[in-house]
């Protein structure tokens, strides 16, 4: 395998060049590339109709991070792990958690408060009716930001179940005023480094209105903000048809995409593996950020926010990882000048064939002579599943229930 790659590595070279392509750029970008794991992905999981416990899946901090760790070790390009608050720091704890991220070759990455849980979210946590509960959500928030600072992480992402079940059950503007003021009282509190990401989702857990349904709401709080805050994208958050890489082209070019939650799906927000379902979509969304990378020296934070209920959870994440490092490859295959040209004398079929070339482009060989020199194995996954840490676990940790976040 290794001579034939070499092979193909050098064929691919030329036709590089002949595009004008500079291979080394591609390469450093290709090193260069980081996407964090969530926690909640190495715990078990499953729907509102039950968890199948798998044996090994990680119960604590320390536990979830062992596992981001063997996904970063494989791939080379997984350092961070994004944390849940209420699910890996139960107790508020969070001693000694960013020197043994360290210690593994990791840190922490995004801090996800949890206001959605607790009984008191009945109806909504900074859009609740109730001052009480609006101020307990704040305080949450605020907390969060704490342990933010104590792990490191400088990226305080936001989601909120807000929403109602029933026509009439609140009022649409006065909800959308409590945010607001909830959400400026949390961006003052924040340091001047860290960023608030604002994710949105228009539908699930409530099934008559989100109150941060689409990306242009996520834009308005984040506006009404200030500069630090950002839309965070997750692909799972659409309805179906929506153009999701015209969606994160407008962000970017309104200095307002922050962060991206990857994932796939079929029907609605499934939680399946990224790249799975549609790859030319998610090839198209990172031709938007890779041109913005670069003429613009634009920077978002990549994240993975899945759960495998059904696939081991390590195999499922480096596979994860290795479709988006794809993706990404394929996207730095278009020769952007040629397709400027093609667009400028609306040469349609052209402009369309550029796309499809770097789509259809084997970037394998690319993408083994990258990996071969960040020093790690050609096949992450195989590599993964011959290592024995799979095996280790399951024998050592076993099946427990309560291992994880959702509905555990
Ligand atoms: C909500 O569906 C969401 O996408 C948010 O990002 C949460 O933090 C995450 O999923 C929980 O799995
Ligand atoms: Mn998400």
């Amino acid at each position: 395998m290794r001579r034939r790659y070499k092979e193909e590595y050098e064929i691919l070279i030329e036709r590089l060049s002949e595009k004008g392509l500079n291979v080394d750029a591609i390469k450093a970008r290709l090193k260069a590339l980081e996407i964090e794991t969530p926690s909640w992905a190495y715990a078990d999981s499953g729907t509102r109709f039950g968890i199948f416990y798998q044996p090994g899946a990680a119960v604590t901090i320390q536990e979830k991070l062992e596992d981001a760790a063997q996904v970063h070790k494989f791939t080379g390009i997984a350092p961070s792990v994004a944390v849940h608050v209420l699910w890996d720091f139960p107790d508020g704890k969070v001693d000694g958690v960013k020197e043994y991220a360290e210690q593994l070759g990791l840190r922490i990455g995004s801090v996800n408060p949890n206001v959605f849980q607790d009984q008191c979210y009945k109806y909504g946590s900074v859009a609740s009716p109730d001052p009480e509960v609006r101020r307990r959500a704040v305080k949450h928030i605020i907390d969060s930001i704490e342990i933010a600072k104590q792990v490191g992480s400088n990226i305080l992402s936001l989601w909120f179940a807000d929403g109602t079940n029933h026509p009439g059950q609140d009022d649409f503007r006065r909800r959308k005023n409590r945010i607001v003021e909830c959400l400026q009282e949390v961006y003052e509190a924040m340091p001047e480094d860290m960023t608030m990401l604002i994710e949105y989702k228009f539908f699930e857990p409530a099934f008559y209105h989100t109150d941060i349904a689409d990306w242009g709401m996520a834009y308005v709080f984040a506006q009404k903000c200030g500069e630090r805050a950002k839309v965070l994208v997750d692909l799972g958050h659409h309805p179906h048809g929506t153009n999701i890489e015209h969606v994160v082209a407008f962000l970017i070019d309104e200095g307002k995409l922050g962060g991206f939650h990857f994932n796939n799906r079929k029907y609605a927000d499934d939680d399946l593996t990224t790249g799975s379902i549609n790859p030319y979509e998610l090839f198209l969304i990172l031709k938007e950020i890779v041109a913005a990378e670069e003429e613009a020296n634009f920077k978002v934070a990549f994240m993975v926010d899945q759960a495998a209920n059904i696939k081991p959870k390590i195999e499922e994440m480096i596979q994860t990882i290795v479709n988006i490092q794809i993706a990404y490859a394929k996207a730095l295959l278009i020769p952007r000048d040629k397709l400027f040209e093609a667009q400028e004398r609306c040469d349609v079929v052209m402009a369309e064939q550029i796309l499809q070339d770097a789509f259809n482009a084997d970037v394998m060989p690319l993408i083994m002579t990258v990996r071969e020199e960040m020093g790690v194995p050609l096949d992450p996954l195989m590599a993964y599943r011959q290592s024995g840490y799979q095996q280790r676990i399951e024998r050592e940790r076993g099946i427990r229930k309560g291992a994880g976040g959702l509905g555990a």
